[in-house]
């Protein structure tokens, strides 16, 4: 897997309409590290301590024949999303992220799955809520990933990993506990990541729902960091 750039404005985005993945989630959430993770490849997405470091829309390509199970077909991209619910950001920081955010998401007709991030110590934020309603109204596949789950005992993960499964994970392809420390889920997210992005470009994917269904509609993207927190 390559870094091959970052994009401030959608005019930046690649325009190779190879499959993308897209990583959200809320900011600190782990979205770089878990991305990192599927790599095997530390320090390829920067990680911080610092909430909202990642303010770019970042490209990582990742070669058919080194993906694991990929069997040398097809590349694809893993897209690396500003984080949401960074209250300290200021005003004008906040409506970049929105523009960017809600063009890749609104626009993006390659994006074959959303790879939402979650984290599995907290029940979900205003922000995962509006998110959760977002891909569900657009009928974006995704998949949760509770991470890290490194901090927790067994028994409340399996009991957080239920209460997913019956809320914004309910209309999910699959809930995932990772931990992005261990590598743990690690395996089942490439298996769910192969499997959306190896089949057919007509199988469901945004590009063939937005033909069906017309322009996009209602709720707008509108997670605003500072009024969704
Ligand atoms: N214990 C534990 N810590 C983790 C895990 N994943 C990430 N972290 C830590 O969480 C912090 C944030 O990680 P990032 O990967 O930068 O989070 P992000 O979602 O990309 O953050 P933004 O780019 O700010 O939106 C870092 O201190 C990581 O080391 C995990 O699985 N377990
Ligand atoms: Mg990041």
């Amino acid at each position: 897997m390559t870094f091959t750039g970052s994009a401030s404005t959608s005019a930046q985005f690649p325009r190779d309409l190879l499959p993308e993945v897209a990583f959200l989630g809320r900011s600190n959430v782990g979205k770089s590290s878990l991305l990192n993770a599927l790599a095997g490849v530390k320090g390829l997405a920067r990680v911080s301590s610092e909430p909202g470091r990642t303010r770019l829309v970042n490209f990582f390509r990742v070669h058919g024949a080194s993906r694991p199970g990929g069997g040398g077909r097809g590349d694809l991209y893993l897209v690396d999303l500003p984080g949401y619910g960074f209250a300290k950001a200021p005003k004008a920081v906040r409506e970049s992220w929105e523009r960017l955010v809600g063009s890749y998401l609104e626009d993006r007709d390659v994006l074959r799955l959303c790879v939402f991030i979650v984290d599995a110590r907290h029940d979900p934020s205003a922000g995962d809520e509006m998110l959760h309603e977002w891909l569900f109204h657009h009928e974006t596949p995704y998949v949760v990933a509770a991470n890290k789950v490194d901090k927790l005992g067994h028994g409340e993960a399996r009991r957080r990993e239920r209460q997913l499964e019956e809320g914004i994970g309910k209309s999910a392809q699959a809930v995932v506990p990772v931990s992005a420390a261990r590598g743990t889920g690690v395996p089942e997210l490439w298996s769910i990541i192969r499997g959306a992005t190896l089949a057919p470009a007509d199988e469901g994917n945004c590009w063939t729902r937005k033909l069906r269904r017309g322009p996009s509609r209602r709720p707008r993207w509108s997670l605003s960091p500072a009024s969704r927190r």
